[in-house]
Parts: C-alpha cells; structure tokens; sequence
C-alpha cells in the first residue's frame, strides 16, 4: 500500500498508523486525503482526550471497567460480550489496554459502527473479533505451557 503519510503520530506503531490509514481511506486511494485526514485528526483527538480522563488512576492504561468509560463516552454503547472480546483481544495479559491498543480498538470499533445498517456485516465483524480473541487466548495458553515445562 502506498500511504502518504507525513504526519508523525509520536508513539504510535506502525500497525497502529497502517490500520488507521486502511480506516480513514474511504475512498481506497492507498492515501490520506485532506478531508480522511481531517476526521482522522478529529476522531484521535476524542479518543486521546477519553483516554486521558477516564485514566481515573494515571496509570496509563485502561483496565476493563475504565476502558468500557472511555468508550462509552466516545459514544460506543457496547454490551458485556463485546467487551470482553475487546479486552481479549487488545489487553495485555493483566488485562490493562495502553493507548496504542486503544486507539487500535477504536479504530476497529469504528469500522464495525460504519456498518451499523448492515446485520450480516455487524455478524461478521463480530465473529472476526470473537475468532481473533480466541486465538489468542490460545497463543497465551501455548506460551504459558512452554514456560511452564
Ligand atoms: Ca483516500
Ligand atoms: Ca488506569
């Protein structure tokens, strides 16, 4: 994909800033235009600011009960299954989500609200989230099998 992309989003990764740019292009350019940029601009910046205050305890990472606030507030009403598979899926293993795993799952939150009109692709969004949340719970049980033996 060939992305111009000349702004530096100090902290994030690469993963982060490509799944950014692969929501953002609406128009499938392989770029950010002025406009895609803009909302892009506008959605990190909601995002960074319910971050920041639903941190209730500073410690720069959201634990399941903050990051469900956060979301909330970012005007995601969200039931507990789906919350779970979120935590899952971009938690580390104490169940703690950094800002970059935040921003990853907000941008997969707004693709998938994109597609509120549509049941079979809501369907199909959550079932990738449920499969991709299994697979790593799988990963870690693997992982946690190794150290152990
Ligand atoms: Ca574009
Ligand atoms: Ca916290």
């Amino acid at each position: 994909m060939a992305t111009v992309f000349e702004f530096n989003f100090e902290g994030f990764t690469k993963d982060v800033c490509r799944s950014m740019i692969a929501m953002m292009d609406v128009d499938r350019s392989g770029k950010l235009g002025l406009q895609e940029f803009l909302q892009l601009w506008t959605d990190i910046r909601v995002w960074k600011n319910a971050f920041r205050i639903y941190d209730k305890d500073n410690s720069g990472e959201l634990c399941s009960f903050e990051l469900r606030q956060a979301l909330n507030s970012a005007g995601y009403r969200l039931n507990n299954h789906v919350c779970n598979a979120l935590m899952l899926r971009y938690g580390d293993r104490q169940g703690k989500i950094s800002f970059d795993d935040f921003i990853m799952c907000s941008v997969k939150l707004k693709t998938m609200m994109g597609m509120e009109d549509d049941p079979d692709k809501m369907q199909e969004f959550y079932d990738e989230l449920m499969a991709e949340s299994e697979e790593r719970l799988m990963q870690e049980e693997e992982e946690q099998e190794e150290q152990e033996e």
